[in-house]
């Protein structure tokens, strides 16, 4: 097998552009413009193929928790591909590492989340997590209690089920989505809908939409509600105070399952091992990927209280499961994975040293001329662009415009902050050091009064 390294940019774009079909992207544009190779990282730090070093942002995909370079992951896999590379847990059997991770996840996961069901990626758990409420509702004798309500603008992954879940509307406008029994409510998204009213008030209302639909629905057919504690892919919407409290009343008043979609929260990410500890949140099942391996291997899975498992067990047979679910090599670098967090207090880091210093620095971003809010969850963060900071408008460009044009600002000073929309995020490794943080603010800085600059020249600080 033959790895192209040492060959030009622009023969790997080329060679990309004709074989590789790339996901959430416009492959055709992609063609003509090539894609940006990144051939090595390092704590960090990403080098692409023109040897530019570019400081990562958004931890690859949310994910690269402890950051890029551990080889106690590389030898983790490689010893345990040495002793058993793969071997399933169907039909009565199991191994070491996955009894080991179980037991790990157990002790970690907050509350009675105690029972672990494994998966590739967190699109296939939250896929499981469609079935297993469904299953629990039946084997409770309750089969009509079907229907799952989520929320506009949340992002729970790209298969049918996950993109179901979702309420991204772009995705459902492709391959005949929302499959049937899926209801959305609003966002608690103050800045953008919150209009006159306090953040604590839109909070409470946002929040009481959930009893409102279930209401609208018939407590007999709604099974669960998901959600994640602090939208990621949405562009980091930080909730009101008041949203997570009423939500919990709500699902603990009714007889409804609570989903907590850890995929981006968990491990670390808002300053706690889960967003579920940061918010306050007892779901009933949490859906886990991302942060467990930091990325180095796929895996996910959904994390089950003891009653949930209790049902289920009870129920025999449960008619579902992936190949690679549970797989060896990704469940002996999860742990290792986690023997980094814990040995180095790495999440206790962010919660206490970094993660205030990075939320001091970001608030700062409020007053700069483009900016409308400043957000952050432990290191988890988003800015809203604006061209009129006092009413809180949009611009009159089509929305991720300016947003575009921003990123490319950020890429090209050398720091990877993506943007949804014309919102601004980080996610960065959690490692990140103070020296870091200062780097990161300066390129972040640097990109918005460059993107401030470009804007007032072109004649684009429109509101629309
Ligand atoms: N739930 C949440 C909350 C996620 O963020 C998934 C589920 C799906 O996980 P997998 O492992 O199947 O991808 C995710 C994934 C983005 C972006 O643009 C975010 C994700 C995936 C792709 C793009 O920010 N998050």
């Amino acid at each position: 097998m033959t790895i192209l390294h040492n060959i030009p940019t622009d023969e790997l774009q080329r060679i990309d552009a004709a074989h590789h079909v790339h996901p959430f992207s416009d492959n055709a544009e992609l063609a003509r413009d090539g894609a940006r190779i990144i051939t090595r990282a390092e704590g960090v730090f990403l080098y692409d193929s023109d040897g530019n070093k570019i400081l990562d942002g958004m931890a690859g995909l949310w994910c690269t928790n402890i950051g890029y370079g551990r080889n106690e992951l590389a030898d983790a896999a490689y010893e345990q591909m040495k002793q058993l590379p793969y071997y399933n847990t169907f039909f009565k059997t199991s191994h070491p590492p996955i009894i080991a991770l179980s037991q790990k996840l157990a002790e970690i996961a907050p509350g009675d989340l105690n029972h672990v069901f494994y998966a590739s990626g967190g699109s296939e758990a939250n896929d499981t997590n469609i079935r297993l409420v469904r299953h629990y509702w039946a084997a409770k004798g309750k089969p009509t209690k079907k229907v799952i309500i989520s929320r506009h603008n949340a992002y729970h992954g790209s298969t049918m089920g996950g993109a179901s879940l979702g309420g991204m509307k772009g995705m459902h406008a492709q391959g005949g989505l929302p499959i049937p029994d899926m209801a959305y409510i609003d966002q608690p998204n103050w800045y953008a809908e919150g209009g006159e009213t306090t953040p604590e008030d839109f909070g409470l209302e946002r929040a009481r939409q959930l009893e409102a639909k279930i209401a609208e629905l018939g407590e007999d057919n709604v099974a669960a509600f998901i959600a994640e504690p602090v939208q990621g892919a949405g562009g980091v919407i930080v909730p009101p105070s008041t949203y997570w409290p009423e939500i919990q009343r709500i699902c603990d008043a009714h007889d409804i399952l609570l989903i907590a979609d850890e995929v981006i929260c968990g491990f670390g990410r808002t300053g706690n091992w889960f967003g579920s500890e940061t918010y306050g949140i007892t779901p009933d099942i949490m859906t886990i990927a991302k942060g467990l391996s930091s990325g180095y291997q796929p895996i996910g899975g959904s994390i089950l209280s003891d009653e949930v498992a209790q049902t289920i067990a009870d129920a025999g047979d449960f008619n579902h499961g992936y190949t690679y679910g549970g797989h060896p090599v990704g469940a002996a670098v999860a742990l290792e994975n986690i023997r980094i967090l814990q040995d180095e207090k790495i999440v206790e880091n962010v919660r206490d040293v970094t993660g205030p210093y990075l939320a001091q620095k970001w608030a700062q971003l409020a007053d700069h001329p483009l900016v409308g809010e400043a957000v952050i969850s432990g290191f988890m963060a988003s800015v809203a662009l604006t061209p009129d900071k006092s009413a809180r408008a949009p611009f009159s460009t089509p929305v991720g415009t300016v947003g575009t044009i921003c990123r490319n600002f950020c890429f090209d000073g050398g720091l990877v902050m993506r943007h949804v929309g014309d919102r601004m995020i980080i996610a960065p490794p959690l490692v990140l050091t103070i020296a870091e943080i200062d780097i990161l603010m300066e390129h972040a800085v640097e990109a918005l009064d460059k993107t401030h600059a470009h804007l007032k020249a072109q004649g684009m600080m429109v509101a629309g």
